[in-house]
């Protein structure tokens, strides 16, 4: 293997002739002969998931002086995001950034990401918590790897906030709501505890779907409500900070463990190197477009302490939820993440 800092290319967004490829298994990496690697992600163009996979393409280009190409694959180039799942369990795809509202109906734990106001009201604490946490970096990947996925990093997209047609700053507001989820039975509670109707849509119809009125609201973080311009078709974000959008650098497990000792160690080297630089991405990102959507005239709505409370408050009975209906653990994973949260947060 050459770790030559040189050569590197542009990224190519699934535009590659992939029949041919090998996809870096061991012996190809033993001899150093050429290897295409194929990683897909949930989002497009400059997105923060794009961003991502094209920053490790051009990273492990660069490391491999060309012997590994990284072919880039942006949001529907393999199919829906739930397709993205099982085409790197089958190792169609090699790697993949996945998220807890697509992969938590396979993975039933990661839909601990669904959990409002688990994390601290401060997105670098959450990076922290998100690299230092066992829970989630020894426990929470163990269910993973039992169907053969291996979760290389978790990394946060910045704060979700709700967006509406309506001003929804108390609970109340979201009686009879229309709101839209990715799909799983966590973000059906979630909002339910609110009093709102949770409605499952790809983002891919969701511009159509908000315009139309079949939903009334999203949540998503700023920069992907910008970019995706559903500010278009709403009136108001509220800065909610509900959530963290929690993505995850996956692989497929059987091909990772077929790679060299020198390939497993550049992929894990890459990764870990790139959780301080893809934090400092989506925060400039949200930054950006929080700009762009006060330009638009959508109205940014701050809500009290009070309002704050009376959110969380509403949400904790999500918790027992998730203990009781989703966890394969009893909770075990949520016990210690709270206590780990505690911890930092307390530092
Ligand atoms: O709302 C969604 O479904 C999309 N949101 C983000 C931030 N990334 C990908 C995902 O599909």
């Amino acid at each position: 293997m050459v770790l030559a800092a040189c050569g590197g290319g542009d990224s190519s967004n699934g535009d590659s002739d992939n029949g041919d490829s090998d996809n870096g298994d061991s012996d190809n990496a033993d001899t150093g002969s050429s290897a295409e690697w194929l990683f897909i992600t949930e989002e497009t163009g400059e997105q923060v998931q794009m961003a991502y996979a094209n920053e490790f393409k051009k990273r492990i280009e660069e490391k491999t002086d060309g012997d590994v190409t990284v072919t880039t694959y942006e949001f529907g180039g393999l199919g829906t995001e739930t397709d993205n799942v099982v085409a790197l369990q089958e190792n169609t795809v090699q790697l993949a950034v996945t998220s807890p509202g697509f992969i938590g109906n396979t993975i039933q734990e990661s839909q601990i990401f669904g959990l409002h106001y688990l994390f601290p009201d401060s997105v670098e604490e959450t990076h922290k918590i998100l690299n230092e946490s066992e829970a989630i970096n020894v426990d929470l990947v163990k269910q993973y790897e039992e169907i053969g996925l291996k979760p290389l990093s978790f990394w946060t997209e910045g704060f979700m906030m709700w967006t509406s047609n309506k001003p929804v700053t108390s609970v109340a507001d979201f009686e009879n709501f229309k709101m839209r989820i990715q799909g799983t039975k966590l973000q059906e509670e979630a909002w339910k505890a609110y009093g709102g109707t949770p409605q499952t849509m790809s983002w891919g119809d969701l511009y159509t779907g908000l315009e139309n009125g079949t939903v009334d609201g999203q949540d998503n973080p700023i920069f992907f409500i910008a970019d995706a311009s559903f500010n278009e078709v709403q009136d108001y974000m509220t800065l909610s900070r509900h959530n963290n959008y929690v993505a995850t650098t996956t692989v497929n497990m059987d091909w990772f463990e077929g790679l060299s000792e020198d390939y497993q160690q550049l992929v894990v080297e890459t990764v870990e190197d790139m959780q301080d630089w893809i934090f400092e991405e989506q925060k400039s990102q949200n930054e950006h477009f929080l700009e762009v959507i006060k330009e638009s005239g959508t109205e940014v709505v701050e809500l009290s302490e009070e309002e704050l409370a009376e959110f969380k408050e509403a949400s904790m009975g999500v918790r027992d939820f998730y203990r009781e209906e989703v966890s394969r653990v009893d909770g075990a994973i949520l016990d210690k993440l709270e206590q780990e949260i505690e911890e930092i947060v307390g530092e």
